[in-house]
């Protein structure tokens, strides 16, 4: 073999640009300048190593460009998940009472989380349907992410050196965090609360973890994924036939297949395929947080896609019979209870006494952790700081933890902050839309408040303990 002149560019894989063409397998022995024994036996071997096995990993589509183009849209698209997860995760919670608060031990975690305002009163159910809408219309794009870089999950040997162990740990955290952040929030929302207690500190961690090998790994693909999105273009891409569709040049990345099957399917294909799949999702899922009348479309919401017409025409979660509330729970003999905890002070209240109070009106949605939301009801009622104040607490109620008939679940008991309480829209509601509630929307008197997940929205209430300090501290 003639030495040339000027050392060659360094290949950049097993097909060097102006190596032997690909059918040929790369000539290893000539380029050590072997003795001539070895030489005499290219021509078998060469036999030999296109005789073996292609291996499983053949698509001609599979490359650092194709791989790069689904990692941007979740480049893009986790952190929204993340931030509006965490925002969720506010709302929700926190610092409240072992009752809200499903992750007493978050410690460092936590560090971020904050009293959640009440106005806006749309931001969290603007925040949870983009959360949810988001997390479900990027399940094919994780996945065609997932199948391109499939080969490199079962490259054999599976480590290689301690920086080798590293990259492929960082990678089971991020395929392992990926899968189950969205495997965990899909059950959630579709099951109805499969993890009774346990779902908001597995979702929660498994974010953080998720979240740092999602950081790691664009820390150290990057680069690479620059290089890789411009070595195509995007445009030229998607006026490439089937037939024209040409695997992307061999390179290191073990992304491209050594012995690629020819395609079936070109680039274009793939990607309107996957966005095909994204833009189905959306269609059948949005209209559950947009309501009006989207929310027929929304043939994945688990809940209340006709729920009818009339005052009480709006999703029920939890129906009464669900929930076992009893007639004689919510009938003649129904108490308002209502405790002005450390004061000493205790009012029992009929139906009847609750209507008598002052009524307020206002106009909020409901707006469910599972992601679907209702338009803004008009609800009437008594001010929760009205009856903080019948107990004693006239100047800045403080919190309360609010009690439902219902024995057991759950959401049978929530505890508000001090800044719901004394927002003027927070009502103790015994009407809505002009209407009683009805016995699933929590006759005779439900909380709802603004800016709230809707599990602080308590159904069938009959005890309200203002300054509660049983529960933990009031923020
Ligand atoms: N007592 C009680 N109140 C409850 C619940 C419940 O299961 N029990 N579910 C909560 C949840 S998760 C939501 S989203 C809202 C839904 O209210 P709706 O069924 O009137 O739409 O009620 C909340 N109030
Ligand atoms: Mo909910």
């Amino acid at each position: 073999m003639d030495v040339p002149p000027n050392p060659p560019p360094e290949p950049s894989g097993p097909h060097p640009p102006a190596g032997p063409p690909p059918e040929q397998p790369p000539h290893r022995g000539a380029a050590f300048g072997r003795a001539p024994a070895a030489r005499a036996a290219p021509p078998r071997l060469a036999g030999l190593v296109s005789r073996l096995p292609a291996g499983p990993w053949r698509s001609p589509l599979r490359g650092p460009w194709l791989t790069s183009v689904f990692g941007l849209v979740l480049l893009v698209g986790i952190p929204v998940l993340f931030v509006t997860g965490l925002l969720s995760y506010a709302a929700y919670n926190p610092n409240l009472s072992p009752i809200n608060d499903k992750t007493p031990g978050k410690g460092l975690l936590g560090f971020y989380l904050f009293a959640w305002p009440t106005r806006p009163y749309w931001l969290y159910r603007v925040d949870q349907g983009v959360h949810v809408t988001l997390g479900i219309v990027l399940v094919p794009v994780l996945l065609a992410k997932l199948w391109s870089v499939v080969p490199k999950l079962f490259a054999l040997p599976p480590v290689r050196s301690p920086a080798h162990a590293l990259d492929r740990l960082s990678l089971l955290l991020l395929v392992g965090g990926g899968l189950f952040e969205f495997v965990t929030g899909a059950l959630n929302v579709q099951l109805d609360y499969v993890f009774p207690g346990s779902f908001y500190p597995l979702h929660f961690y498994g974010a953080w973890v998720f979240f740092g090998a999602v950081a790691a790994h664009v820390a150290l693909r990057l680069p690479r994924t620059v290089r890789a999105l411009r070595s195509r273009d995007f445009r030229a891409e998607l006026r490439t036939s089937t037939s024209r569709t040409v695997p992307e040049p061999a390179d290191d990345s073990g992304l491209v297949s050594t012995h690629p099957a020819r395609p079936t399917m070109s680039r274009r294909g793939a990607l309107g395929m996957v966005g095909l799949g994204s833009v189905a999702l959306f269609v059948v899922t949005a209209g559950q947080s947009i309501g009006g009348p989207l929310r027929r479309t929304a043939l994945l919401a688990p809940h209340g896609r006709d729920p009818g017409s009339g005052p009480n025409g709006f999703p029920i979660n939890k129906t009464a019979a669900l929930a076992h509330i009893r007639a004689q729970d919510v009938g003649e003999g129904w108490r308002l209870v209502v405790h002005g905890d450390g004061n000493g002070r205790r009012v029992s209240l009929t139906l009847a006494d609750v209507r008598a109070l002052a009524q307020h009106g206002s106009a909020l949605p409901i707006a469910c952790v599972e992601g679907w939301s209702t338009d803004n009801q008009h609800w009437e009622g008594v001010r929760l700081a009205d009856l903080a104040a019948l107990v004693g607490h006239h100047a800045d109620p403080p919190g309360v933890f609010v009690e439902s008939a219902q024995l057991s679940g759950s959401f049978r008991a929530v505890a508000l902050r001090a800044n719901q309480v004394r927002d003027a829209r927070s009502l103790l509601a015994l009407r809505v839309n002009g209407a009683e509630l009805s016995h699933d929307h929590g006759y005779p008197a439900r909380v709802i408040v603004p800016d709230a997940p809707g599990v602080m929205n308590t159904k069938w209430v009959h005890r309200l303990t203002f300054g509660a300090t049983t529960f933990g501290a009031d923020t």
